[in-house]
């Protein structure tokens, strides 16, 4: 038996649902290895230091450990669906700079900042920016999901679950549509099974 690359993938972290997206995309084939954030394997560490999640180790030694890197990396062997037609870099880099921030400091623990700013609606404002294009497409770059679609629905899936009702009573039709197609499909389903924590033999 070949040896798979192994996936160190922790199932709610949105970061390692877009990197297992983009590899059950692609079909290739990995061992994926589902870790606890408050005690991660030695064996993951030691391929990568930083300590986050995902980190893929192939057979050849190579470690990838930035989940937009994976998904790169899996759609460069193969890329069945097109995906990398919507390498969108600049809209990725919205979502995994401002957005996440705004995330972030809108989830845990605060709404509002000490110096006032508002980050649910600086959330909001940068959902409108992928608003403006799922009133005119299905995806984010044109009528099939892609990279750009699969590398930001996790964080928009975060931020709308939130407060879900407050989220759904917001003008975004676009983007509810969107996320509730993603939230429904079957490669959604596929990345989101339950693995038992993976342990050291
Ligand atoms: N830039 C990294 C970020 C990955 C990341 O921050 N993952 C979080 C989980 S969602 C993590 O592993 N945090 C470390 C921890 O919680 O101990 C990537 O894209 O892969």
């Amino acid at each position: 038996m070949t040896e798979l690359p192994v996936l160190w993938s922790f199932r709610r972290c949105p970061y390692a649902m877009r990197a297992r997206l983009a590899l059950a995309v692609s079909g290739v084939e990995v061992e994926t290895r589902e870790v606890k954030l408050r005690a991660k394997p030695a064996t993951m560490l030691a391929a990568s230091p930083k300590g986050t999640v995902p980190v893929l180790v192939l057979p050849d030694g190579r470690v990838i450990d930035e989940s937009i890197d994976i998904m790169r990396w899996a759609l460069g062997v193969n890329d069945p669906e097109g995906w990398l037609d919507g390498n969108d870099r600049e809209l990725i880099a919205m979502n995994d700079g401002p957005f996440k921030m705004h995330l972030d400091r809108y989830k845990y623990p605060e709404r509002l900042a000490a110096d006032g700013v508002d980050y649910r609606a600086a959330g909001v404002a940068v959902l409108e920016v992928l608003e403006d294009r799922l009133a005119r497409s299905a995806f984010l770059c044109g009528e099939r999901p892609t990279l750009a679609d699969a590398a930001v629905m996790p964080f928009v899936r975060q931020f709308a679950a939130v407060d879900r009702d407050w989220f759904d009573g917001l003008a975004l039709p676009g983007v509810q549509r969107w996320l509730a197609e993603w939230l429904a499909s079957e490669l959604f389903e596929a990345v989101m099974v339950r693995r038992e924590v993976w342990v050291e033999v």
